[in-house]
C-alpha cells in the first residue's frame, strides 16, 4: 500500500493525522504539500513551489492562540451585525446561516477588518509586504476596497446557506467587475483547524498555467462540485496560511461532519493594485452578488 505523505508527516494529534488517508483525493497520495513558514519575502524555493503549482501553505503564521483570539472576534462581529439588525456592509450583502433555535448567524463577513480593532492590526503584520511584492509592482491590501477583508464560515447544518461552493477560478470575478483579470492571490488565513472531514479547499494543481479557454470552460463555474480524480485537498491548522493563484480551479468541499464540528472559519485578505476604488455605505451591491443569488449560494 502506497504511504500517503500528508498522514504520514503529520505529527501524532495534528488536524492532518486526524484525516483517514483513504478518505484523501488520490493527488495528496503523489504531490507532498511542504509545510513552509513565512518570514518575510518568500523565498526563491516558495516562490518555484508557487509558481510550478498555484498554491503554497505556510504553517503557524501566527500561534494556534492568536488564532483563536482572533476567532472570537469574528464571533464579536457577528453578534454585532446580527444585534443591528444588519444586511449589508458597504453594499455587499451578508450570508445568513440560521441554528436549530432560529437565531441568525453570518456565514460571509465583508470588510472584517474595518470591524474590529483586532483584524485591523492583524493586517498590519509587515509579513503580508512580503506577499503584496509577490503579487507584483504596486498591490496593496485593500481593507475598504471590493469585499475587503472576507470572513468565511463554512458549516454543514440544515439552517446554512454557506455549505460548500462548486469549482470556479478567481479571476473569473474581475470579469464581473467589469474589470480586466489581474494577476489575483488568493492569500487564505485558517481561524479553525481545516482537517479533510470538515470538508474545505480543493485545488486542481497547476491548473493557473492554463489556456483562457480552459479557465473559462474547463467545469461549469459554481454549478459543478463532483469530486475529480486530480484533486488535491489542502488541509491546515488553526494560524497556517494559504496562497493559491487566482486562476487555478477549486473548489470548498462540504463538511462530512455537522453543527458546530463543521464549522470552517477561513478569511480571504483583499490584494489589490491601480486606482483607489473605496466603498462606502452608500455603494451600490456589485453585480456579482445577482449572479451568486443565481448559481444558489
Ligand atoms: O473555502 C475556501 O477556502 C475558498 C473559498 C473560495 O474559493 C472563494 O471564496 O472564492
Ligand atoms: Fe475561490
Amino acid at each position: 500500500m502506497q504511504i500517503d505523505p500528508v498522514v504520514a508527516s503529520a505529527k501524532p494529534g495534528s488536524a492532518a493525522s486526524r484525516s483517514n488517508a483513504a478518505e484523501l483525493p488520490r493527488a495528496n497520495r503523489v504531490i507532498h504539500i511542504p509545510d513552509f513558514t513565512l518570514d518575510g519575502d518568500l523565498t526563491a524555493e516558495q516562490s518555484d513551489f508557487f509558481e510550478t503549482f498555484g498554491f503554497i501553505r505556510f504553517k503557524r503564521f501566527v500561534s494556534r492562540e492568536r488564532a483563536q483570539s482572533l476567532y472570537q472576534s469574528v464571533l464579536e462581529i457577528d453578534a454585532k451585525l446580527v444585534a443591528d439588525g444588519r444586511e449589508k456592509v458597504n453594499g455587499v450583502p451578508l450570508i445568513f446561516g440560521k441554528r436549530a433555535d432560529g437565531t441568525r448567524y453570518v456565514q460571509r463577513i465583508p470588510f472584517g477588518s474595518l470591524q474590529s480593532d483586532a483584524f485591523h492590526t492583524f493586517l498590519q503584520d509587515p509579513r503580508f509586504q512580503g506577499i503584496t511584492r509577490t503579487a507584483g509592482q504596486g498591490y496593496r491590501i485593500a481593507e475598504d476596497e471590493r469585499d475587503g477583508l472576507v470572513i468565511n464560515r463554512f458549516r454543514n447544518e440544515p439552517g446554512a446557506k454557506y455549505k460548500r461552493l462548486g469549482w470556479h477560478t478567481d479571476s473569473l470575478r474581475d470579469l464581473f467587475y467589469f474589470e480586466k483579470p489581474r494577476r489575483y492571490l488568493n492569500v487564505g488565513f485558517y481561524l479553525t483547524d481545516s482537517p479533510a472531514e470538515v470538508g474545505g479547499l480543493r485545488v486542481l494543481p497547476c491548473t493557473h498555467n492554463q489556456p483562457i479557454s480552459s479557465m473559462l470552460t474547463r467545469k461549469m463555474h459554481f454549478v459543478n462540485d463532483v469530486p475529480d480524480v486530480d484533486e488535491l485537498a489542502i488541509t491546515a491548522e488553526a494560524g497556517d496560511l494559504t496562497i493559491h493563484d487566482g486562476r487555478i480551479w477549486h473548489r470548498t468541499a462540504l463538511s462530512t461532519l455537522t453543527g458546530d464540528a463543521s464549522e470552517r472559519c477561513v478569511s480571504y485578505l483583499p490584494l489589490m493594485d491601480g486606482p483607489l476604488k473605496r466603498k462606502t455605505e452608500s455603494s451600490k451591491m456589485p453585480f456579482y452578488f445577482r449572479l451568486k443569488g443565481l448559481v444558489g449560494y
